[in-house]
């Protein structure tokens, strides 16, 4: 498994529309695999194919608190059925904007239908913070980044918060 650099906003790349995968394949399996281990190593709790430069509708994500036994889900091809009318405050946060989290209204609850791993069918009703992960990594995959979602005096602010912290790490 390989850990990939993560791409940060304002890279043109994440505004990407990603595509659908034709068949669960080998080396879909070894994305998912390297997209895991490159959630894991950030850390996060979820992560768009998009995020490591790949247009395709792939997305990982663990939940697991820590000292949790893993709770690793792949969703290929998710598709949203039906989504709730009460939505759920969350203050989010993402690995393509480091440092930066902002409180989000999303549908409290969503059905769902993806391919797993195995490219096995699963439709499921998910809620809460799931809920809100998965549609946050959904974004990702329609080029929306949760920032898009703020005034654009936050976004820019939020933008440049990114680069500087970017320049500072490339001078040490
Ligand atoms: O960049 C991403 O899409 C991943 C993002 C997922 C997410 C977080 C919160 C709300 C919606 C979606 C993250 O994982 S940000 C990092 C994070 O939330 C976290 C990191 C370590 C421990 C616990 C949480
Ligand atoms: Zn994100």
């Amino acid at each position: 498994m390989t850990i990939r650099p993560i791409l940060t906003v304002p890279n043109p790349i994440l505004k990407q529309v990603s595509k659908p995968v034709d068949a669960v394949t080998d080396e879909t399996r070894k994305l998912m695999d390297d997209m895991l281990e490159t959630m894991y190593a950030a850390p996060g709790i979820g992560l768009a194919a998009i995020q490591i430069g790949v247009p395709l509708n792939v997305i990982v994500m663990d939940l697991a608190r820590d000292g949790e036994p893993p709770q690793v889900k792949y969703f290929v091809n998710p598709e949203i059925l039906e989504e709730a009318d009460d939505v759920m405050p969350y203050d989010e946060g993402c690995l393509s904007v480091p440092d930066v989290f902002e409180t989000i209204e999303r549908p409290e609850r969503v059905k769902l239908t993806y391919l797993d791993y195995n490219g096995e069918r699963v439709t499921e009703v998910c809620e809460g913070l799931y809920a809100t992960c998965i549609q946050h990594e959904m974004d990702h995959l329609k080029g929306i980044v949760f920032i898009d979602y703020l005034s654009r005096l936050k976004r820019e602010r939020a933008v440049k918060k990114v680069a500087k912290a970017e320049k500072m790490k490339a001078v040490g």
